[in-house]
């Protein structure tokens, strides 16, 4: 795994703007803590746990791990992700955030890489970067085949059709949170993360990528590693991907 930058890395960036975390949570009592304590100290202002009806103790490990924990009473990985932004809009300008890192809830990232995935947009050289698993390293069994595919079926048809140059639809992945507001997002499950993509492409946002490490989950895949996540998933990603066009 990549050496992390140190603390002092960050004072060549004068004001460190107020950086806020998006964790969608369903049933991840086992890793969620993880995650959490995972996150760089001192990196970031609030990490927000958007917790989706879970059965298990998901709030209140998140809590105990010193997260906010909203309730988002309608299923869906989007709804989950537009949950969260609408709270940090809601802040009054000088505790809104700046930038919004959006992470998985199942300790499948490496939340310690979060200094790579912010260094372009703090650099001013970007103002969205997707951390790629397909650049990064990958441990074995992480991705399903089904999810590899649908990444590059996903990326091609985003070059194609939007001259876009994705190597992957990652989770884990950063955003100004003015640009984000700008997207106008609105999927409210499984096309979030291409919907992010297919509108920065036409609407000519500034975009990089980072490789980022991948590992198994902790605990069960609901999207994935699930026939219907995944035919659902795949699905709701294609027919996105044109519905923008
Ligand atoms: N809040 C919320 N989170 C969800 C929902 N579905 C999945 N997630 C979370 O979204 C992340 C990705 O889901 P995951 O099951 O890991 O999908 P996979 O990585 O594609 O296999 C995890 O943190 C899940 O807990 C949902 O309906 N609501
Ligand atoms: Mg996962």
């Amino acid at each position: 795994m990549r050496q992390i930058a140190s603390d002092n890395y960050f004072q060549q960036f004068c004001a460190m703007p107020l950086i806020h975390v998006i964790i969608p949570a369903y049933n991840e009592e086992k890793s969620i803590a993880h995650v959490i304590a995972a996150i760089p100290a001192g990196l970031v202002q609030e990490v927000i746990v958007v917790n989706n009806n879970s059965s298990d103790q998901t709030a209140a490990v998140a809590s105990a791990a010193g997260a906010t924990v909203l309730d988002a009473p309608i299923p869906g990985y989007g709804n989950a992700c537009l949950t969260g932004i609408a709270y940090a809009a809601a802040k009054p300008v000088p505790t809104r955030p700046d930038i919004i890192v959006f992470l998985d809830g199942d300790f499948s990232d490496f939340p310690e890489e979060m200094p790579y995935l912010l260094q372009p947009i703090l650099a001013g050289q970007a103002d969205m970067v997707i951390g790629s698993r397909a650049l990064g390293q990958r441990e074995s069994g992480s991705m399903m085949p089904q999810q590899i595919f649908g990444n590059w079926l996903a990326t091609t048809l985003l070059r194609w059709l939007y001259g876009a140059s994705f190597t992957d639809l990652g989770p884990f992945r950063a955003i100004r949170f003015s640009t984000l507001q700008q997207l106008g997002m609105r999927d409210r499950n499984y096309g979030w993360t291409v919907e992010m993509q297919a509108k920065a492409a036409k609407q000519k946002i500034r975009y990089a990528e980072v490789p980022v490490s991948y590992r198994r989950r902790i605990g069960v895949s609901k999207v994935s590693g699930t026939v219907k996540g995944s035919v659902m998933a795949g699905y709701k990603i294609i027919l996105t991907i044109f519905k923008y066009l």
